[in-house]
């Protein structure tokens, strides 16, 4: 899609005056009335009054977990009837294209904190449909820190910046957050998740997405299943590098919101299909977990992920405060078809997030907002309160009535098949208790299937990752509990990230007394889930990527366009980086324009680096201390780099990714180098090839590359 074929957003309007909020033409909006030229500003001066007090109420309270993110509309549109297991509206209908609207988000920091913190993020999908807002308010990682939601705020006070000083924003790398979860045994697996890749994702649009908790579908016959939902994006799921990550926050904190934004500028809309994993009700206790546990997944190889249909993201938000940060989702926004399970923390969400929006929104009306409102008619005897928008006719606001229309209905939820939604027929019969069910006992046997289907680079970056947080810890106890939890998911593991922390050794023993956790009634047969490796997706596109090609003057400009034709018939998208703005002097004399100077462009925004021929201007470039530092950055970051004549002469000055022997030089896996006298349209599908694979994390000897 290019971007003329985006929806139509509403005409601009046409140039106005400027008015009060009153209606009022304002005669000037440069200065405020004053008791002569000189003089004091008067009281009076209701217009600058009006002005200033809106400003100073200009904010409302961020959200409480959650506060950072970036939105955009779409659709969804379902690829054939799931009538089967569902009455939804939305999911029967493959002629429908329902509206949505998505937020994405990090959990931890603040509203201005940066995109690419170490932390879950959230995928919360509005969808508008012809029965009622539905909303799938859900993670990048399918399960979650604890079991109750009872113990919620303790975990969002542990993580949020520690109270007596508010610091560190936005980073579970300090001693409140690690004590709390090395208390918590149950964290145990999605600690093991957000110490991998998965929680510095290369883009929003790089991310899968999951419901967490299992719910329940119910056909129109009545009959229920239960259900995992997941979001799957076309274009791959990547991660960053760490220090990449770190990098970015600070060279451009806002990285995955522009690269959410510009994608869908560009007419790149992000694209994601829905899977469904299934579970008959009658198979409840099939597995050796609870489907109610928000601790556990349902491996992909037990029951697979049915993709039932496409989400595409085609519209940037007019208005980030009208849109993306007034809207409000509620996992209880619900349309007939969908149901709940008793998952206890899905249960306590329920009430959570209506009563946030009424502390963030400030009134009970925040469904009134145009991003919030229903899409189908909406008709309840609901009245007044702060900030009502709907000017209500009649004088009858009760049901039942005879005074009004006569049209008002009733629903008669004993009825077999009732119109509206029906919750799904569960018979209860137990005690009050307050206790958890030994089901839920098993922390660590999905923690280590995570760990057992990871690949070894991806099982290093867990082991750095946990080292890195726990370095940061002040208090040595609380490492040495971590390493001694880690010790029931992997001894081979806790001793990797136990070495450099000055601690003892892992003692599982120890863990249990702490932690007092129950042991699992059933010790499992753990068997790794291919699934759940990045690296093992399959991958290989292109599209969307950036490549830096960086250029000085004498840069053989025909290398630099038919890479750059190459590229941009993949997909991807390059910039020609050099020393300054402006143009340089290619080697037939033309000039060639720049789009980016080294001053403000670092090799973290790329996804890889073209060195062209640059004749004897490679050599200075070798000694301009900011374009080595761009190349060894993005060499140790993993990316693929490609050059050609005196470029590659450059990467081999710089002593990586070649290796010598006798008379030859072999490139390194990710280093694409053209042959002599090879012209780049002949090794630009190898450059292609290479970046396709995101990474080349299993590139060695990167501890000794200076960046
Ligand atoms: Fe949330 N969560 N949450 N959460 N959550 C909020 O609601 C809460 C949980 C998730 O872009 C809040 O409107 C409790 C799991 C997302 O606007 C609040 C519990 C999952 C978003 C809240 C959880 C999520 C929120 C804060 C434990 C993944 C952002 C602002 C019982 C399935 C939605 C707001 C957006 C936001 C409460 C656990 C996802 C305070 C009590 C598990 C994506 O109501």
């Amino acid at each position: 899609m290019t971007p003329s074929q985006q929806p139509a957003r509403p005409p601009e309007p046409a140039a106005q005056s400027l008015t009060t909020n009153q209606g009022l033409p304002l005669p000037d909006n440069h200065n405020s009335l004053k008791a002569g030229l000189r003089g004091p500003t008067l009281m009076e001066d209701f217009i600058l009054r009006e002005k200033i007090t809106h400003f100073d109420h200009e904010r409302i309270p961020e959200r409480a977990v959650h506060a950072r993110g970036a939105g955009a509309h779409g659709f969804f549109q379902v690829y054939e009837d799931m009538g089967g297991l569902t009455k939804a509206h939305f999911l029967s209908n493959p002629g429908v294209q329902t509206p949505v609207f998505v937020r994405f988000s990090t959990v931890a920091g603040s509203r201005g904190s940066a995109d690419t913190a170490r932390d879950a993020r959230g995928f919360a999908v509005k969808f508008y449909t012809a029965e009622g807002n539905y909303d799938l308010v859900g993670n990048n990682i399918p399960v979650f820190f604890i079991q109750d939601a009872i113990k919620f705020p303790d975990l969002v006070h542990a993580v949020k910046p520690e109270p007596h000083n508010e610091i560190p924003q936005a980073a579970s790398a300090h001693d409140t957050f690690w004590d709390f979860v090395t208390l918590m045994p149950e964290s145990t697996h999605m600690l093991m998740w957000v110490m991998s890749d998965r929680a510095i994702p290369r883009s929003l649009r790089m991310m899968e997405g999951f419901g967490v908790h299992t719910f329940r579908m119910v056909n129109a016959k009545g009959d229920a299943s239960f259900v995992k939902f997941h979001w799957k994006p076309l274009l791959g799921t990547h991660g960053l590098a760490w220090d990449e990550a770190q990098k970015l926050a600070g060279k451009d904190a806002d990285f995955h919101r522009r690269d959410l934004w510009e994608a869908i500028d560009s007419g790149n809309f992000p694209e994601w299909e829905l899977g469904v994993q299934v579970v008959p009700e009658e198979d409840e206790f099939r597995f050796n977990f609870d489907l109610l546990d928000p601790t556990k997944l349902i491996p992909e190889e037990l029951v697979p992920v049915r993709r039932i249909g496409r989400m595409v993201l085609n519209r940037n938000p007019d208005n980030f405060f009208a849109e993306t940060e007034q809207v409000a989702f509620h996992p209880g926004h619900l349309v007939p078809g969908i149901d709940f399970s008793n998952d206890p923390l899905l249960q306590g969400r329920l009430f959570s997030y209506t009563d946030t929006q009424l502390s963030r929104l400030g009134s009970a009306n925040f469904h009134e907002l145009p991003i919030n409102q229903a899409k189908c008619p909406m008709h309840n005897f609901q009245r007044d309160g702060m900030h009502r928008q709907t000017v209500n006719r009649g004088r009858v606001a009760y049901e039942p009535n005879t005074l009004a229309t006569g049209s008002e209905f009733r629903l008669d939820g004993t009825q077999a098949q009732p119109k509206g939604f029906s919750s799904v027929h569960e018979t209860l019969e137990s005690p009050k208790i307050r206790q958890r069910s030994p089901s839920f006992d098993d922390h660590f046997s999905q923690a280590r299937m995570f760990w057992l289907s990871q690949t070894e680079p991806e099982q290093d970056h867990i082991v750095a990752a946990f080292q890195f947080e726990l370095s940061k810890l002040e208090t040595p106890a609380i490492r040495q509990r971590m390493v001694d939890n880690l010790a029931h998911v992997d001894g081979q593991l806790a001793v990797r990230v136990a070495a450099p922390l000055g601690i003892g050794a892992p003692d599982k023993q120890a863990a249990t007394l702490w932690s007092g956790f129950r042991a699992a009634p059933h010790p499992v047969d753990v068997q790794p889930s291919p699934a759940l490796s990045m690296a093992q997706a399959p991958g290989g596109n292109i599209a969307t990527r950036k490549v830096a090609i960086l250029v000085a003057n004498g840069v053989d400009a025909a290398s630099v366009q038919a890479v750059q034709q190459a590229l941009t018939d993949a997909g991807a998208s390059s910039k020609v980086v050099a020393a300054a703005l402006g143009t340089v002097q290619a080697a037939d004399g033309a000039l060639l324009p720049v789009d980016c100077s080294l001053l403000t462009t670092p090799s973290v925004v790329f996804d890889a680096v073209f060195l062209p021929c640059m004749g004897a201007h490679a050599a200075a470039m070798a000694a301009d201390g900011d374009a080595v530092h761009f190349v060894l950055e993005a060499y140790k970051h993993c990316k693929t780099i490609a050059a050609c004549g005196s470029g590659a002469g450059l990467l081999a000055s710089l002593g990586v990714g070649l290796v010598t022997e006798p008379g030859v030089v072999l490139p390194l896996p990710g280093v694409v180098l053209a042959a002599a006298g090879e012209l780049p349209t002949g090794f630009a599908p190898a450059f292609i090839q290479a970046m396709g694979q995101h990474r080349h994390w299993g590139r060695n000897g990167l501890a000794t590359v200076p960046a």
